[in-house]
């Protein structure tokens, strides 16, 4: 009877044991889940472009520039590690053609480089010091080659696919391919030197592409605009945005389309695959190694804003290291991603929540295996779950005594599917609940930063879901605040400024290229900066003690005499008032700029939009120089590549130096054949 009664009781709760919430919408593969889990890992540009200075070859660079000294791939894997990367994708041959390795299908190689005397290959060194130190390596390996004859044709198919075959063969496991959206337009071309655009959509036949990476290398990532498993962010500033969906209309995108970023980038509520966001930046404004970026490499806070915009809006992050001519990684970029790893240990070293109590709303079947307790216990597998259908739920951790926090992490349980709609935050304080934060989505991680409060509880409150929550992680940080360097600005008088990042930090400079320390100029007040001068400072909190990084800015001659002499309308002094946050918008196609003064010069900048989704931006322009607004000489013409995707500054050097009054920039394309243009800035280099 006793037996009977216990197996009874055994049966009835197993019969009750409550069933695994159903998934919802498109869900990840297991590949995609571990893809995810890698969270961030490293780009590596490299190849000729390294050795011409610039971001885009023509495809007709001879072979012969490719010699690196002192090539370590040992370096770029162990940098990548200290930086907290999980892997690195390298450029095997980026749109100039050039091949990093030695293919049996073109010439145009490292075989015909004097590095190694041809018998080098980049791509094995690396995949064996990946391999030593244990990290993940990929390929990007560019659709568009500005070198190959057959680009264009159906042969040239033939010949991507049997170069990704040698890829996909002989380097080892990868995980990940990259297929950029850049591709069709001007090259070399074997020798024909023309335009050759591509139907982007069919051209490529993606599809049987896709197979082969499939048979050959089942467990790896295909990326590109449309996926199929991971996508851009849309962006090369390196973050996702306040509201990012990790499924996406896949089959309405294809790779390059122009709409993409603006239309299509954050993924869909209603996506109908799986197709989660990465966020690509370099850690300079350029992609390829520059000497003259070596002042540029991006600050603490910088990389601290990117990490937290990616990661930490449902992403993962893919940070560029430029390779030098060297063959290495710049000593100021490493300082940089160390500093950046150690700052990222710090914010996240102390969970608060950790073995605390936590008290949902719903349970789902109230079951132990679903409660709240569950956000808690650092494993990702499990998760509070709340009733199949109840879109609003809401849990609280109870510190039990008054903790400082300004960090929160938030994950979705996705191999069910990406749920949340909108959530927010409010913290109890003696008693009395008020909101702190309010956003749209989470997905795999989402990690709110917000001022220092101070409060005994905390509530994540749902307020809208696809489906019932399933909510696998909460944890909660006081991360150590940094004191942000200042922003230096200068009008067009020539007046310049520091914007104080915090009341209370005082702020000191030179203007001498020499590094500010506490014994440099004290900022007081507004001072001109009339010729050439490098500015150079930090933000110092006198309480705390603390500094800021340095931050510069080089100014050439002030603009006080400058005019744009066929001015479209009032707006044309936006692009000669060294703010690149106002704007020129000009359906013109020149622009005749009278700088006041004789002067010589050895180069100008252009700077586009600086909007989110740019406009009117120049990509070739011819550029001619006068001293009387009548005669006109062409001093260059040229390409400004990649200024689509990375919207950045552009400096262009004269190969000579010449002496104008009169510059006229004429725009010769836009990107997207736009009929308006917009100058942000106008920028001249001038001898010194
Ligand atoms: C872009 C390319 O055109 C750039 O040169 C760079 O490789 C970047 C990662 O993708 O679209």
């Amino acid at each position: 009877m006793k037996y009977l009664l216990l197996y009874t009781t055994l049966l009835l709760v197993t019969c009750v044991k409550t069933s695994p919430p159903t998934p919802v919408g498109p869900i990840p593969t297991q590949e995609q889940l571990n893809w995810q889990k890698m969270e961030f890992y490293g780009f590596i540009h490299f190849g000729l472009n390294t050795f011409t200075n610039a971001e885009w070859g023509f495809g007709n660079t001879d072979p012969q520039m490719f010699n690196p000294t002192t090539i370590d791939t040992e370096q770029w894997v162990l940098t990548a590690k200290k930086a907290g990367m999980k892997g690195l994708i390298i450029t095997a041959k980026h749109h100039d053609g050039f091949c990093l390795w030695p293919s049996t299908y073109t010439d145009y190689s490292v075989r015909n480089s004097p590095w190694k005397n041809g018998s080098g290959d980049v791509i094995k060194e690396l995949s064996e010091a990946c391999k030593k130190y244990g990290l993940k390596m990929g390929i990007y390996l560019s659709p568009w080659d500005r070198n190959h004859s057959e680009y264009g044709k159906p042969e040239y198919i033939s010949y991507f696919r049997a170069q990704l075959t040698e890829l996909l063969t002989n380097y080892g496991p990868l995980f990940e391919i990259w297929f950029d959206g850049a591709n069709g337009g001007d090259g070399y071309y074997g020798g024909a030197n023309e335009i050759r655009y591509v139907d982007k959509r069919n051209y490529y036949d993606w599809e049987n592409t896709h197979t082969i990476i499939r048979n050959l290398q089942p467990d790896a990532i295909i990326w590109s605009d449309s996926g199929p498993d991971a996508r851009w962010a849309g962006n090369e500033h390196g973050y996702a945005y306040e509201t990012t969906w990790s499924p996406l209309v896949r089959d309405s995108i294809y790779g390059g389309m122009p709409e993409y970023a603006k239309k299509y980038s954050m993924g869909q509520e209603n996506g109908t695959y799986w197709v989660p966001a990465e966020a690509d930046v370099s850690i300079r404004p350029g992609w390829f190694y520059h000497v003259s970026e070596d002042t540029k490499v991006k600050s603490l806070k910088q990389l601290l804003d990117i990490y937290y915009k990616s990661v930490g809006q449902n992403a993962t992050l893919l940070l560029n290291l430029p390779i030098n001519t060297q063959g290495r990684i710049h000593k100021k970029d490493s300082i940089q991603l160390i500093k950046m790893n150690r700052q990222l240990e710090q914010d996240f070293k102390n969970n608060l929540a950790r073995n605390k109590k936590a008290v949902a709303s719903i349970v789902r079947g109230k079951s132990k295996k679903y409660d709240a307790s569950m956000v808690l216990d650092d494993d990702y597998s499990t998760y509070w779950a709340t009733e199949e259908g109840s879109s609003q739920a809401s849990l609280i951790i109870d510190f039990e005594q008054p903790k400082q926090f300004n960090r929160i992490v938030i994950q979705e349980y996705i191999p069910l599917g990406q749920r949340v709609k909108k959530f927010s935050i409010a913290v109890e304080n003696n008693g009395t609940w008020h909101q702190i934060a309010s956003h749209s989505t989470i997905g795999y991680k989402r990690i709110l930063r917000f001022p220092k409060v101070v409060a005994e509880r905390v509530k994540i409150i749902i307020h809208d879901a696809k489906a019932s929550p399933l909510i696998s992680t909460v944890e909660v940080f006081n991360a150590p605040v940094i004191v942000d360097e200042p922003i230096i600005k200068r009008n067009k008088e020539g007046i310049v400024t520091f914007e104080i990042p915090e009341k209370g930090t005082s702020i000191y400079y030179t203007l001498n290229n020499n590094e500010p320390d506490l014994s440099s100029h004290s900022y007081k007040q507004p001072f001109l900066v009339s010729g050439p001068t490098t500015v150079k400072a930090f933000s110092y909190d006198p309480d705390t003690e603390e500094r800021s990084e340095t931050t510069s800015r080089r100014f050439d001659i002030s603009k006080h005499k400058w005019t744009i002499i066929n001015a479209s309308n009032e707006n044309s002094m936006h692009a000669i008032d060294d703010d690149h946050t106002t704007e020129y918008r000009t359906n013109d196609k020149e622009i005749i700029l009278d700088l006041g003064e004789l002067l010589t010069i050895k180069g100008f900048t252009y700077t586009p939009s600086q909007e989110r989704w740019p406009k009117g931006i120049i990509s070739h322009f011819t550029l001619f120089s006068s001293t009387d607004n009548k005669s006109w000489h062409k001093v260059k013409a040229g390409e400004f590549s990649n200024i689509a995707a990375n919207p950045n500054i552009q400096k262009v050097n004269f190969d000579f130096y010449i002496k104008s009054q009169y510059l006229k920039l004429k725009i010769d394309r836009t990107v997207n054949h736009s009929d308006v243009v917009i100058v942000a800035e106008l920028n001249i280099i001038t001898k010194q």
